[in-house]
Order: C-alpha cells, then sequence, then structure tokens
C-alpha cells in the first residue's frame, strides 16, 4: 500500500487492536538475529521484508506463518523483548495515536522454541511472567519520552489452551500496571473451537474484573462471535467482519452497542474479507453508526501505519472527517481503562476536535 501524501486524519487517534510481535521494526529483529546467531531470510532490512511481509492477499493461516520467519530473534531475549515494547510506543506517538492498547502472548515472545526454525537453539530461561513486566518497563520508558498512553493485553492463543490459564494469572497479577485486558488470538480457520481452558480462563477474568476482547469472525462462521459474547462474555470483538452473515445477531450487537476493532488493511491482506472496499463490512458498520475502531493489526508485515487504513477508509469507503472522529471517540469510549482515566482520554480527545462545550466537565 503506497504510503505517498500527507496523512488523512491527522489528529490524535486511538488504537486498540495492535499486536507487539506485528509491530517490530525489521532493524531491530537483524540486531537480534546477529547478536543471537538465529538465522533470518535476510540480512538487510529489503531482503527481510521481502519474506516477512506482502502486499496480496493470503489465507489467515498462511499469514500466521510470517511470524515464524522472525519472532526467534526476539523471543527469549530480555534486552529485546524491552526493546521492541518501546520502540513500538516510538513508531504509534510518530502515528499520531495518544493511547494504544497492545496486545501479545507472554508465552510466545519468552522462548524462541515455540518457533520450528528455531528449535535447535538452546532454551532460554526468560518465563511469560518476566515477558510482561519487560514489555512494561518498555512501554513505560516509552510513555515517559514520547509523551503517548500505553496499555497492554495479554492474548491466550486458539491453538494453545493450555497456556491460557497461566495468561489469566498474569493479567490477575500485573491489573492496571499496564496490563489493562484479555484477547483470545490464533487461526479461527483451522481451530475455532472455545476449549474449556480458554473458558476457565475467561470465567476468571470476569470474575477479577479484567477486560476481555476475542479474535471472532475474521475468518469464521458466525458461531465463532455467538461464543465469544454468550461463553467468553467478550466486551469486543476483534474484526467480526462476518457477523453480517447472520442478520439478526448483527443487530443484536449493535443494539448492545459492542464494539468491533475493525482492520481494514489486514482484512485484505489475510482473505478476511474481498475487495472491493466499496461493499467493505466495514462501510456496512459506518452506515449503521456501529461502535467500532480502526486499526492496524500487524504493521510489520503489512508494511503499514495506521494512515494506510485510514487512506482505505477516506479512500476507498468514503469516510468523512466526522466519521473519524466518532469512531476515535467511541474507541476510547470502548477503551479498557479505568473510568477515570478513560474519561481524561475523552476529554483530550473532545478538545483537540474542538468538541469541548465550556460548561462540559
Ligand atoms: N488474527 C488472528 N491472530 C493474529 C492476528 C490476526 O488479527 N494477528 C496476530 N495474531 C496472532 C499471532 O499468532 C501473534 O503471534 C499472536 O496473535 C499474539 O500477538
Ligand atoms: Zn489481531
Amino acid at each position: 500500500m503506497e504510503e505517498n501524501g500527507p496523512p488523512v486524519f491527522d489528529q490524535p487517534k486511538v488504537e486498540l487492536h495492535v499486536h507487539l510481535d506485528g509491530a517490530i521494526k525489521p532493524e531491530t529483529i537483524l540486531h537480534f538475529g546477529k547478536k543471537r546467531g538465529i538465522r533470518l531470510p535476510g540480512s538487510t532490512v529489503e531482503e527481510l521484508l521481502q519474506h516477512v511481509s506482502y502486499n496480496k492477499p493470503l489465507s489467515l493461516t498462511e499469514f500466521l506463518s510470517k511470524f515464524s520467519h522472525y519472532m526467534p530473534a526476539i523471543a527469549g531475549d530480555r534486552e529485546a523483548v524491552e526493546r521492541i515494547a518501546y520502540e513500538f510506543v516510538e513508531m504509534k506517538a510518530k502515528e499520531g495515536v495518544i493511547y494504544v492498547e497492545v496486545r501479545y502472548s507472554p508465552q510466545l515472545l519468552a522462548n524462541c522454541n515455540v518457533y520450528p526454525i528455531a528449535w535447535n537453539q538452546e532454551e532460554g530461561d526468560l518465563t511469560p511472567d518476566e515477558v510482561v513486566s519487560l514489555v512494561n518497563r518498555g512501554l513505560k520508558a516509552g510513555e515517559k519520552a514520547f509523551n503517548i498512553k500505553a496499555r497492554s493485553i495479554l492474548c491466550c492463543m486458539r491453538h494453545m489452551p493450555n497456556w491460557s490459564l497461566e495468561v489469566v494469572e498474569l493479567c490477575k497479577k500485573y491489573q492496571n500496571d499496564y496490563v489493562v485486558g484479555i484477547d483470545l488470538a490464533g487461526d479461527e480457520s483451522i481451530n475455532a473451537e472455545t476449549y474449556p481452558e480458554h473458558q476457565k480462563a475467561y470465567e476468571e477474568a470476569e470474575r477479577c474484573g479484567i477486560h476481555r476482547t476475542v479474535h471472532a469472525c475474521e475468518v469464521g462462521p458466525t458461531q465463532v462471535i455467538k461464543e465469544a459474547v454468550n461463553i467468553l462474555k467478550a466486551e469486543r470483538i476483534g474484526h467480526g467482519y462476518h457477523v453480517l452473515e447472520d442478520d439478526d445477531l448483527y443487530k443484536k450487537l449493535l443494539k448492545q452497542n459492542m464494539h468491533f476493532e475493525v482492520c481494514p488493511w489486514s482484512s485484505y491482506l489475510t482473505g478476511a474479507c474481498k475487495t472491493p472496499f466499496s461493499s467493505h463490512p466495514i462501510k456496512r458498520f459506518m452506515e449503521d453508526g456501529a461502535n467500532y475502531s480502526l486499526n492496524t493489526d500487524d504493521p510489520l508485515i503489512f508494511n503499514s501505519t495506521i494512515h494506510t487504513d485510514y487512506k482505505i477508509a477516506q479512500n476507498l469507503m468514503g469516510f468523512t472527517e466526522k466519521e473519524f472522529k466518532r469512531l476515535n471517540i467511541n474507541a476510547a469510549a470502548s477503551s479498557f481503562l479505568p473510568e477515570k482515566e478513560k474519561k481524561e482520554l475523552l476529554y483530550k480527545l473532545y478538545d483537540a476536535y474542538g468538541m469541548v462545550k465550556s460548561t462540559e466537565f
């Protein structure tokens, strides 16, 4: 996707759906690959990107396989984990994002052996718990340096139900210490099953007041959203495009003001939605006044920035400046921040958008 010209919405933005391991600088991957002697599919940024990023649709499964080309260079290394969190905040600040919720799997960042090409590497001693504290340190330092707010969401993985209880325990341990929610990510096209372990983790999350989002109906059937809402008690849905296949369900979720974290460029490249963008589910969400946010998902792999997604929305789906403001206000209102901080964030947006009435607040 070309990034020419000025950004289409050059105002403060809120981003709620972006994966830390899908938002790493290629230079950083090369640096740690070299430092650790881990073979990467290229020794320059251009060569690496040729293997890692792409611009024509693949399947969700093929897209997900991209992570294993470069994550062994990062996973399991303390310095790398802290640094990618710090650099992530820098990247988002440059894009005009003032509040971001970044998500990752602590287990996937803990050990490079979870990736097939690194099976020969010696297993390190980094634990998922330490990963969370390292990411927190990186986010905190990034916040200070770049003057934006960053929080995180810990991901359970659909194919790894055995990790989910540890994920929720980490959410509890770091609740409101840079961790604000739990997610369920991974390949819905292979495995859309809601395992009892995921269910237990989400039950515990609800019991402890941990906010919940679930990747659902990105490519999968509407059953996945039903389970996300009814069984996992999701407060937000990651993607959700295929909800439109069940009109009653869609209407019900609209009524409930369910928040959809949508990712236009990602939805094209993962084969989740077919072109043209003029008949994209996100356009329908816009026309119906739904509650949703615009997000990048995995900007390293999609070779994108938040401006890519805003450009698609404006140029190919007819979004207006007014809609951009509305959706960012909805994103802030649907964020997983504590109420007081949410109000402060909303006020910042109203102020920046020239919507503050002197009598309000
Ligand atoms: N859909 C499903 N899973 C995704 C997506 C996409 O939105 N993007 C990243 N991921 C998975 C990757 O396996 C990544 O390693 C993990 O989420 C945690 O960030
Ligand atoms: Zn995602």
